[in-house]
């Protein structure tokens, strides 16, 4: 084990040119929910069952009140940018017209990242959805996909050129497969019918909004934030790795080949005809509107089994595992970033999202977190790998600045490089962020 990261001085991360950040989520950490209108993670969150803490995101981090110290503890890591998303719900009026309190609350905190030197790197939705839209039928309504143009319309207006990069959605397979399919993330619908449909209108809300922004923002880099979950056989069995091909355009090509292909993968034609997406005329066009980044998020990988009745199965995965679950398998990191290389004509890459969930300890005021520490750094030298085979990466952010709400698992998995003390709201930089801050300093 190690307590400090570090990677060789050559290497392009090495360098001031390589942009190192931490990300939030509005949801996950701002709390003040009562200046804002509801959205489908209040809904779900009030559901019995749902999340397994049974809590919610009334309070969560106190950002929505803590946000001048949380941007002072940004600062103090000495990182070049700051990941966060904004709630449409806070920004938004049902009317459609902006609502200048919830502007303000982020005109301020944009202002105040500018005045200490710190890209702004925003995400218009992070899951958030506005529950009177999802009562108008969420992402299952095509609707939602122009209402979500004209929210990303004002307020990118309203910002002008506070913003370095905006991402217009993150990770839709989320929205899509865990909302509208799986039902274990909000709203919480069942059913293979409703995946596919979901995950057309949240890109198609992606092409549209990229309009917009290349109109009001012409200035920031415009582009998407997209997870992966790359896919490995149990086997080298013909069936094995057929069935694992199938999951990975599923669960991962199925959100990406749109955007640069202007085409869906070609399992399209072996799904069933009531599960098939909705697509018009010209949709796919709108979707593979030219982008200046892809924003890729990495945690773990999955591996798959053929299986007679589904198609494909997955195994449970072997350890090491982190603290939510998941295998730390970092090679995998590697050969998604070369492989998406490889497929598809990249623009340039930020890794948007890397990190894990550890069962810290706060003992005597510090969190000695190196099992964490031990993640970031094969994951850091998994990406610097992917650099040395060609893949054009601009930068990384840690995902979490600090401990949230940890979406159907409530604030049981923590994923900070940051502490926080629910009853307290004390904040304390684990040793992992220490490791972080002094890997950018000794650029
Ligand atoms: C994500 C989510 C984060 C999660 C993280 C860990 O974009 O997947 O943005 O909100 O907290 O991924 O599950």
């Amino acid at each position: 084990m190690t307590d400090k990261l570090s990677l060789p001085a050559n290497s392009v991360m090495s360098s001031t040119d390589f942009i190192y950040g931490v990300a939030t989520a509005s949801f996950q950490i701002e709390g003040g929910a009562s200046s804002r209108l509801p959205c489908i993670w209040d809904t779900f969150c009030n559901t019995p069952g749902k999340v397994a803490d049974g809590s919610n995101g009334q309070v969560a981090c106190d950002h929505f009140n803590l946000w001048q110290q949380d941007v002072e503890l940004i600062d103090s890591l000495g990182v070049d940018a700051y990941r966060l998303s904004i709630s449409w719900p806070r920004v938004i009026k049902q009317s459609g017209e902006l609502n200048q309190e919830g502007v303000d609350y982020y005109l301020a905190i944009l202002d105040e990242l500018k005045a200490r030197n710190i890209k702004a790197f925003v995400t218009l939705y992070h899951w958030d959805l506005p529950q009177y839209l999802e009562d108008n039928g969420g992402w299952l309504n095509r609707e939602t996909a122009y209402k979500f143009q004209n929210y990303a319309d004002k307020i990118s207006t309203a910002f002008g050129d506070r913003v370095y990069a905006y991402a217009t959605l993150n990770e839709p397979f989320c929205s899509a497969f865990l909302g509208y399919e799986a039902g274990i993330h909000a709203p919480g619908i069942k059913g293979k019918e409703f995946g596919k449909k979901a995950a057309h209108h949240l890109l198609l809300a992606h092409g549209l909004a990229m309009q917009v922004l290349e109109k009001n923002s012409p200035n920031s880099k415009n582009g998407i934030v997209l997870n992966f979950t790359p896919c490995y056989p149990e086997s080298d069995s013909a069936a094995d790795i057929a069935a694992t091909a199938f999951a990975d355009d599923y669960f991962n090509q199925w959100y990406i080949k749109p955007l640069f292909d202007a085409q869906y993968p070609e399992i399209l034609a072996q799904l069933p005809k009531e599960n098939h997406p909705e697509i018009q005329d010209g949709d796919m066009e709108i979707i593979s509107h030219a982008m200046d980044f892809l924003g890729v998020n990495f945690y773990t990988r999955a591996i798959y089994r053929a299986d007679d009745k589904e198609v494909f199965f997955q195994i449970d995965p072997p350890a090491p595992l982190t603290d939510i679950g998941w295998e730390i398998y970092p090679k995998a990191f590697t050969e998604l970033l070369v492989s998406l290389n490889e497929k598809y004509s990249l623009p340039p890459v930020y890794i948007t999202e890397n990190g894990a969930a550890m069962a810290d300890k706060l003992i005597d005021g510090v969190v000695n977190d190196q099992d964490r520490v031990e993640y970031y750094q094969t994951h850091l030298n998994a990406v610097n790998d992917a650099i040395e085979q060609g893949v054009k990466v601009d930068g990384y952010f840690a995902w979490s600045l600090m401990d949230n709400f940890e979406w159907a698992e409530g604030y049981l998995k923590r994923f900070g490089i940051v502490y926080v003390d629910y009853d307290t709201q004390v904040r304390t930089i684990k040793a992992s962020g220490l490791a972080y801050k002094a890997l950018i300093s000794n650029r």
